[in-house]
């Protein structure tokens, strides 16, 4: 049965999932979630996810939410993208806790702020922007040793932190000072089944 992604072409770990969901050749049905709306708080969509957060994926009668999680449960069901033997798998594993501890809030509060905030806290912008920078350096670091984050060969690592750092000139964030990121950004961009949010995941007319 093909799986339903509940969630928004704007959310970075929505698109995760349907990255994670591309790359694998994977067909999905999409389900916009009208955030502003407050459909993510809904009890029909408490009763997928307790987090009241995008993105769910409905996998058969089974709701799975937390995006890096979403990825591991796919990761072991498709065989794809599970950063190989046991040390890959390690790796692949201290990378996702990293996205969602600094990488995530780094870039996509910063982006937030500036998009959709009209007048942002400059304090708070700070503060999340400092944290970007240093998500980035520390990437700038790991991909300077391997093409990818776990080896020679993309894994959800990858997909998880791509799907933020693409977007990161939205938050402000300048990829030409981090030339491994930027190198790792084209070679992700060039792999079969990567797309641009919008298209995997088409808004409602
Ligand atoms: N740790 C969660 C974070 C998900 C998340 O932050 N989702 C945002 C959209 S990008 C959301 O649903 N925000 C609404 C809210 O938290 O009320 C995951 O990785 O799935």
């Amino acid at each position: 049965m093909a799986m339903t992604l509940h969630g928004s072409p704007l959310s970075f770990p929505t698109y995760k999932v349907a990255l994670m969901l591309s790359m694998a050749g994977e067909p999905f049905t999409f389900q916009y979630v009208n955030l502003r709306q407050g459909e993510h708080k809904t009890p029909g969509f408490l009763a997928m996810n307790r987090f009241g957060q995008v993105p769910v994926l409905m996998d058969g009668d089974q709701p799975l939410s937390q995006s890096n999680a979403i990825l591991l449960h796919l990761a072991g069901r498709l065989g794809k993208f599970g950063g190989g033997d046991a040390a890959g798998q390690r790796t692949t594993l201290e990378w996702l806790c990293w996205e969602a501890d600094q990488l995530l809030p780094g870039i996509a509060r910063p982006r937030f702020y500036k998009r959709f905030m009209p007048n942002p806290d400059p304090t708070l912008l700070a503060h999340y922007t400092e944290r970007g920078e240093g998500a980035l350096k520390t990437l700038e670091a790991g991909l300077a040793k391997t093409p990818y984050l776990g080896g020679d060969q993309p894994s959800i690592a990858d997909i998880s932190v791509y799907a933020t750092v693409v977007h990161a000139a939205e938050g402000g964030f300048d990829l030409d000072r981090w030339p491994s990121v930027k190198g790792w950004v084209e070679r992700m961009g060039g792999q079969p089944g990567v797309r641009p949010a919008a298209d995997l995941m088409p808004m409602p007319q």
